[in-house]
């Protein structure tokens, strides 16, 4: 399922492979086998953030565990497969299956101490990880806690926020994701920023920048208390949020991820329903007492039993069984499925899907070929072989000289742009973002109802522009970006007309 950048940096891989010598014949094949796999997202965050509750509803099962004491201690990847399988990779290379354990989830014991392993590799038959490999982290540390001297050395990096027992191996499993999901939990603190950083320069394949880093404020049913609706709050927060890490990361999704897993994992059974439907007949004066707080919810007098009640936190906490209770009390004939649908809705992760689909996977192949294409660029220049450095260097020129990976160019620039790293000014960023984020000749020209002339002389215009400021605007970093960017929409004038 690979875009048509990434297919054809995989064919010229393979066609060089043929001709290079045996150890750079090795890396292109490894080079082109991972162009043809889905784009892989790593998921990051603070200890307890909610990273794994996020991979599940991801997923769409429940397989990461997070439950109370339970924490994800090594990387652990999950992609597609034809059976479910859980392979413990170990430092040393080896890997020992285990099976799911009773209930579907990735088993607590690994067979092989924590420190050992290098990662977990699961592959699971879920449809939803087809064009998608997800990546579970554990939780970074505080700014004070520093990958070993080892493990940076290996990786290249230095100063990243994982605990201490995180070994090189992990750093470069989450090193391998070509693009970063960043869950944190109230406001975004200094140190919160400090380790997203630090995060992204160990592990983005790309300079790190907004075009593939998304942040999500998770748990954001716990903002306000008891069963309150935590969305007029949640919503201006992440806005806030967003405006702060603009630099950082492309837009912050506010999410309940916890329902997002039991919604999309279909944890919710007729039972539940059923007892959620009993505890919606109660009088109105105990139930708002009884969902004032996690403990009065255990302890009021009620029609259901303790174990139930236990339930129904867990899967849907206050905020989710107050909003179950009103969609009931309204309905009490609503069916369990239709509960469930509206749950996912009030969760907020459509929104982080499309997101999701529309930063990340779209830009999938553009992300890929531009790893691929840098990979290949430094084989070029460090491969063992004279003539196989040649060789590179030459298809490598050949590729980027068809019109289509002008769009890498752009992305790049793009992002230089977008860290801040070349100052534009705002209108001209964004357009530039646009035009280089997206295909949609309308939406980056933004004019949703004009025709294919309009449109293409809109794109010379915006082209027009760009040489002008290129020649007589700023500094010579802007020159260069205005280049691309003027070369990006005589492209896409010659694209509309056709
Ligand atoms: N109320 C509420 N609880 C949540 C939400 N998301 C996760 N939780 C709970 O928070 C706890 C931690 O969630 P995890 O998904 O394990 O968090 P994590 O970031 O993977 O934790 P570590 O792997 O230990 O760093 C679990 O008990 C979850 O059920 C949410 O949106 N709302
Ligand atoms: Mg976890």
């Amino acid at each position: 399922m690979s875009g048509p950048l990434s297919a054809s940096v995989a064919t010229l891989c393979d066609q060089m492979a043929g001709r290079t010598g045996p150890e750079a014949g090795g890396q292109l094949r490894q080079i082109s086998d991972r162009l043809g796999e889905p784009l892989r997202v790593a998921i990051a965050g603070r200890l307890k953030a909610g990273k794994s509750t996020l991979v599940n509803a991801l997923i769409g099962r429940r397989v990461a565990p997070t439950a109370v004491g339970e924490c994800t201690r090594v990387v652990t990847r999950f992609r597609y497969g034809a059976a479910d399988r859980v392979d413990v990779v170990v430092r040393d290379g080896r890997r020992h299956s285990l099976p799911l354990d009773d209930d579907g989830m990735i088993p607590q014991r690994l067979g092989v101490p924590a420190g050992r392993v290098a990662y977990v590799d699961v592959t699971l038959t879920s449809e939803k990880l087809r064009d998608l490999t997800v990546v579970d982290t554990p939780g970074l540390a505080s700014t004070d806690g520093t990958v070993s001297a080892r493990a940076e050395e290996a990786a290249g990096v230095s100063g990243a926020p994982f605990d201490a027992d995180i070994d090189a191996d992990s750093v470069s499993e989450v090193a391998a994701a070509e693009a970063v999901v960043y869950v944190f939990t109230q406001a975004v603190r200094a140190d919160d920023r400090r380790a997203l950083d630090a995060f992204r320069d160990a592990s983005a394949r790309l300079a790190s920048s907004p075009i593939n880093a998304l942040g999500v404020f998770g748990k954001v049913d716990t903002l306000v208390g008891g069963a309150g609706d935590p969305w007029p709050v949640a919503g201006p927060l992440a806005e806030q949020q967003a405006g702060l890490l603009a630099r950082t990361v492309s837009d912050v999704v506010p999410v309940v991820g916890l329902l997002a897993e039991t919604a999309e994992a279909g944890r919710l059974t007729d039972a539940d329903r059923a007892a959620l439907r009993e505890l919606a007949g109660m009088p109105v004066g105990e139930l708002r007492l009884m969902l004032a707080s996690v403990d009065l919810f255990r302890s009021r007098p009620g029609p259901v039993g303790a174990e139930q009640r236990e339930r129904l936190l867990r899967r849907l906490d206050l905020y989710g069984i107050g909003f179950a209770l009103a969609q009931l009390a309204a309905d009490p004939r609503l069916s369990t499925g239709e509960l469930v649908r509206r749950l996912g809705e009030a969760s907020g992760f459509p929104r982080l899907r499309h997101t999701l689909d529309q930063a990340f996977r779209w830009r999938a192949d553009a992300i890929k070929a531009g790893w691929a294409l840098g990979r290949l660029e430094r084989m070029a220049g460090h491969a063992r072989d004279e003539r196989d450095r040649e060789a590179l260097r030459d298809a490598v020129e050949r590729l980027l000289r068809n019109p289509a990976y002008h769009r890498l160019r752009l992305l790049d620039a793009a992002q230089r742009v977008a860290t801040g790293a070349v100052p534009l000014p705002d209108g001209w960023e964004a357009e530039l973002t646009r035009l280089a984020t997206s295909e949609d000749p309308r939406w980056i020209l933004r004019l949703p109802q004009a025709g294919a002339e309009e449109l293409a002389a809109a794109a010379m215009a915006a082209a027009n522009r760009w040489r002008v400021y290129a020649v007589a605007g700023a500094g010579p970093a802007q020159s260069r970006v205005a280049q691309v960017a003027h070369r990006g929409f005589h492209l896409l004038a010659q694209q509309v007309r056709r």
